[in-house]
């Protein structure tokens, strides 16, 4: 047993309500001889989805450990408040180890972040009418 990611919230967060992602990490059981907290040490990644680093998220990882068994550590990941329409986008959080540190599942997670800018109507093309029709909630 080692690192694990035991709490990550919201999964499903809204850009410019929600600010921050927060993720837990805690250290399992260190195994073997001379069995040191080194065990329960790596980094937290994020990002490699659809969302961008700078521009929707910050920071792109966290050191995390070392960690005593059942220690937890807390992690803030900011959601960026960009005024650009996007479709919803996905922000992976994993754990990866350095040194002699292992990790066990759960050890990633996916977010999905909302966008909240509206998206501008469709633009005619010249000569051309365009209808749409709006449907109300
Ligand atoms: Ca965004
Ligand atoms: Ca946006």
């Amino acid at each position: 047993m080692a690192l694990s990611i035991t709490r990550v919230s919201p999964l499903e967060a809204r850009e410019g309500t929600d600010r921050v992602i927060e993720v837990v990490v805690t250290g399992g059981p260190l195994t073997g001889q001379n069995a040191t907290t080194d065990q329960n040490a790596g980094t937290l990644r994020i990002g490699g989805g659809t969302a961008i680093l700078g521009q929707d998220f910050t920071p792109s990882e966290f050191a995390v450990g070392p960690l005593e068994p059942g220690q937890s550590q807390t992690f803030f990941v900011n959601i960026l408040d960009d005024d650009i329409p996007e479709d919803v986008e996905t922000l992976p959080i994993s754990l990866a180890v350095t040194g002699e540190g292992r990790i066990t599942s759960p050890s990633s997670a996916i977010v999905t972040i909302t966008d909240n800018d509206p998206v501008p109507p469709p633009v005619s093309p010249p000569g051309q009418l365009l209808f749409f029709r709006r449907c109300m909630p």
